[in-house]
């Protein structure tokens, strides 16, 4: 065989069986930002198995860029047990005790490598276009090449089915809000539909992200900025210690959920 073969149908073959082995899984993630990174590590080193779809090319979400691109973030001592976990640095800011910077490349990098390496499973460039939803509940995901979905092409999608979802898609929620508008779900919120995020307010965002962390529907959850849209929580910006303690606090959750 010839080395040019030997690559692509090594590619091909070892792909082929990463996705084959990930048609049904315990949970399913949707969206790979620091929350959901965290929740897949947990639950994946917990013994779950977890496949997380990323839209994009490099999953990480909105940890990258750190403070409109100054690449540096923010996290509070009472997160820093999860940075320690993944082997993250941090270094304490001067006249403000219990707050921490970090360099943002490395803990995107960080939340990654921990998730893939705990076992979780990450599938980027694919967009999660639906939820599939039978006899009343919420069986899985419906999966599309990012591609396809940018491009427009009219190309049908492929499934995968899981005992949880978890929509960590950030500010849009887009799983929610496919469950409320495609498959009329009501959500376990004050109306039964999305409340919608409100303006910057640090301390509250903070609390409010970890504090809206749960499930909104039989076997869907939501973390991160997602779940606090769907409860109407307020936007912190580049602070990420309730992102991080909510992604512990989800995959908590779900363990309960899948071991009952
Ligand atoms: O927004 P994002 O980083 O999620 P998060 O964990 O963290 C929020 C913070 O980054 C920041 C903040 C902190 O102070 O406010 O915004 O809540 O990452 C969400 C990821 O989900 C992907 C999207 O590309 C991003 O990487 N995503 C969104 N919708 C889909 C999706 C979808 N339908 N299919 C696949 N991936």
């Amino acid at each position: 065989m010839s080395i040019e073969n030997v690559i692509s149908s090594a590619i091909v073959r070892t792909f082929s069986e990463k996705l084959v082995s990930h048609l049904e899984v315990d949970v399913a993630i949707v969206g790979g930002g620091p929350s959901s990174l965290v929740a897949a590590h947990d639950l994946a080193k917990a013994g779950a198995k977890v496949a997380l779809f990323e839209r994009k090319l490099a999953p990480g979400g909105g940890t990258w860029g750190g403070g409109m691109l100054f690449n540096e973030v923010v996290v509070q001592a009472d997160a820093t047990d999860i940075l320690e976990d993944l082997g993250i640095r941090y270094v304490p800011i001067p006249n403000a005790e219990g707050y921490f910077t970090l360099d943002s490349v490395e803990m995107a990098s960080a939340l990654i490598y921990g998730a893939v390496h705990a076992g979780a499973k990450i599938f980027n460039a694919m967009s999660v276009e639906d939820i599939i939803f039978k006899e009343g509940k919420v069986g899985g995901l419906v999966i599309n090449w990012t591609p396809v979905e940018r491009l427009g092409m009219h190309v049908d999608p492929l499934t995968v089915v899981s005992k949880c979802v978890l929509d960590g898609t950030g500010h849009p929620s887009e799983i929610m809000n496919l469950a409320v508008n495609k498959a009329q779900i009501s959500l376990n919120t004050p109306t039964g539909k999305i409340l919608g995020e409100k303006p910057m307010w640090v301390d509250s965002g903070e609390a409010s992200t970890v504090d809206n962390t749960q499930e909104y529907f039989p076997g869907l959850f939501a973390c991160g900025m997602s779940a606090n849209n769907v409860m109407g929580g307020y936007r912190m910006g580049p602070i990420f210690g309730g992102m991080l303690k909510s992604g512990r606090k989800v995959a908590g959750l779900i363990l309960d959920n899948i071991r009952q």
